[in-house]
């Protein structure tokens, strides 16, 4: 879908949706009401077709109880002592036929395009493995970045939840923030490759705000991309319940500039130690107020 198309996509949704579309940044917010913002094309489609389909069914539901009070109040005992006989009428029965078929087809034709728009995965302008660890938490890895000699990645780290008292600390969502975020460059298509440890149990890495929630099972690979738009923190969670620390395996993604991603990953193939890495990524960090809007 070309970008304009989105445009125009994003302008009905913000004009159709009760609450304005434009959401901070990639974090739920308490008592939020509506879908988190989309930070990328497919997170914008799935909020345009969610809003299209509510004002659809609204206007359903109205529809036919405005038929139901009108046939409680017209055709009532009191109102209509006289039965009417009519058991056919050809005219209704076609409208009644042809019009569900209609709304079904204005409902599948946007759907099976959002569904390729997610699937028909593009050509990846990098790659992240995914893994979902049985010990409640996941790792990343990125082969593009170099491998070993004995083929595994160069970069590659395990994400953990960030304790409470530091995320007190540091001003950031507990449950949701991390320890070291994973970090992609803003812009570019990013390929994922997502599974689990075969010993292991079933996860599925879920981020709202870029439309992606993709299963990790052990033994198998799946795939799943996105494209941010908009620089940013963006948070989700393992959204399979996968056992005890189901809670506790938050997702952080950044989205920098392309220039601090190959700084990021220059010092990453450095095996920087942990205060070093810690120190350079408050340098790149994203204003987290920054809009990720479309
Ligand atoms: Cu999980």
């Amino acid at each position: 879908m070309t970008h304009h198309k989105l445009r125009f996509f994003a302008a009905l949704s913000a004009l159709l949706s009760l609450s304005g579309f434009a959401y901070a940044d990639g974090t739920p917010r308490p008592w939020q009401m509506t879908l988190q913002d989309a930070a990328t094309p497919v997170q914008v489609f799935i909020i345009n077709f969610h809003y299209y389909m509510v004002w659809l069914i609204s206007l359903i539901v109205l529809f036919v109880l405005g038929l139901l009070l009108y046939v409680m109040v017209r055709f009532s005992a009191k109102n209509n002592p006289v039965p009417s006989k009519t058991t056919h009428n050809s005219l209704i029965e076609v409208i009644w036929t042809i019009v569900p078929v209609l709304i079904l087809a204005g409902v599948a034709i946007p759907s099976f395009k959002l569904l390729y728009l997610e699937r028909n995965i593009p050509k990846g302008d990098m790659t992240i493995k995914v893994i979902g660890n049985p010990s409640w938490n996941w790792t990343y890895e990125y082969p593009d970045l170099g491998l070993n000699d004995d083929k595994t990645a160069k970069v590659s780290f395990t994400a953990y939840l960030l304790p409470e008292d530091k995320a007190k600390e540091q001003g950031v969502p507990y449950l949701l923030a991390t320890d070291i975020p994973v970090v992609v460059p803003v812009g570019k298509v990013v390929k994922l490759i997502v599974t689990s440890d075969p010993e292991g149990i079933i996860h599925s890495w879920a981020m709202p705000s870029f439309g992606v929630k993709i299963d990790a099972i052990p033994g198998r690979l799946n795939e799943d991309w996105f494209q941010v738009t908009k620089s940013g923190i963006y948070h989700g969670q393992c959204s399979e319940l996968c056992g005890k620390e189901h809670a506790y395996m938050p997702i952080e993604v950044w989205a920098v500039s392309e220039e601090n991603y190959k700084a990021w990953a220059d010092l990453e193939l450095k095996s920087p130690k942990p205060e070093e890495l810690n120190a350079f990524l408050k340098t790149i960090r994203p204003a987290s107020d920054k809009v990720a809007s479309n």
